[in-house]
């Protein structure tokens, strides 16, 4: 087995992501179910404030956000990789766009009243306003999550329409094999294809369903349960790899060891401080600790995540 620690729940689509790449990878690994809403009382020690599902633990490192979940487990299992050479830039560009606004995309058709009204969890209506004001506090402060219906649906059937005729020459979207772009397009589709009521969204688009029972395929890995209290634990009986600390000041003149918060630019704005360990072109890593774990590292993307000196906020 893998020492790779999943914290998701099932209903997530960014979390489907990860788990499809595990099964892609042929990987055993264990996963520690989180609550869909706050409070994740065993999430939290380790990542220090980063709400966002998943996120990926290996001992006392910590990654948060499937950018960098998706390079860490690749970079694992380089067989077969998903990041194409000679298109970094373009494939880099198109992910991005495919899990910040396609996604947003997604979420407008998956909440669309159509899908909701079968929905046995809508229609417990103190689960549904708890996960309501749960997603409201979650996305304070951004319109970064939300589009209405009708905006977001032409762009939904554009886009399907844009991938279905690309299919028509190659197996996946970026040639024979699939790709980091095929993983991102994969779990956005997932998000509305789950919803029966609504699954018909995909009919005229025949290509597309016949890449998504490919891409399903692959399964989600050998998955083993985990208590949260164990992976506590695990983290706090591990030591963080060490971080080659080169270039960490020469973009946000900034130093190693300097007090610092990193936060999403999109959404969740719950910041995580600690002190700075790298700030590199492609990652941002925290180091912090806590009686229940002791000291972790976190690490983020570079890219969908912002960086501050402590001293400049005060
Ligand atoms: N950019 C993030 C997006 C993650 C995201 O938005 N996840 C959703 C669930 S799929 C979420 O965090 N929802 C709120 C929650 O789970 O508390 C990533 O790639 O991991």
């Amino acid at each position: 087995m893998s020492n790779i620690i999943l914290h998701h729940y099932p209903e997530s689509p960014f979390s489907e992501k990860i788990r499809l790449l595990l099964g892609y990878k042929k990987q055993s690994y264990q996963a520690v179910t989180i609550p869909i809403i706050m409070p994740k009382p065993d999430l939290m020690p380790l990542t220090g404030g980063y709400r966002k599902t998943p996120v990926m633990q290996i001992g006392a490192d910590i990654y948060c956000d499937t950018a960098i979940i998706c390079r860490v487990i690749d970079r694992l299992c380089p067989d077969d990789t998903i990041y194409p050479t000679g298109s970094q830039a373009t494939t880099t560009a198109a992910t991005h766009w495919t899990d910040t606004f396609f996604f947003r995309v997604c979420v407008a058709v998956a909440f669309q009243p159509r899908a909701l009204a079968n929905n046995t969890f809508f229609q417990d209506q103190e689960a549904a306003a708890s996960f309501m004001a749960d997603r409201a506090k979650f996305t304070e402060g951004s319109t970064q999550l939300t589009m209405d219906f009708e905006t977001a649906h032409p762009y939904f059937l554009g886009h399907l329409k844009r991938l279905d005729n690309q299919l028509e020459s190659s197996e996946f979207l970026n040639g024979d094999m699939p790709t980091i772009i095929d993983f991102s397009t994969y779990h956005c589709c997932w998000f509305v294809h789950n919803i029966e009521a609504i699954r018909d969204s995909f009919s005229p688009f025949e290509r597309v369903l016949a890449w998504f029972e490919r891409m399903s395929a692959y399964g989600q890995g050998d998955l083993t349960e985990l208590e949260g209290s164990a992976a506590l634990e695990i983290a706090k009986n591990a030591n963080p790899s060490s971080i080659s600390k080169s270039g960490a000041s020469e973009i946000d003149q900034m130093q190693v060891g300097d007090e610092v918060e990193v936060m999403p630019i999109d959404y969740g704005f719950q910041p995580v401080r600690g002190k700075l360990q790298l700030s590199s072109m492609e990652e941002l890593v925290v180091g912090r600790e806590e009686e229940q774990v002791g000291e972790v590292a976190v690490h983020f993307p570079r890219l969908g995540f912002r960086v501050t000196q402590l001293a400049q906020l005060r």
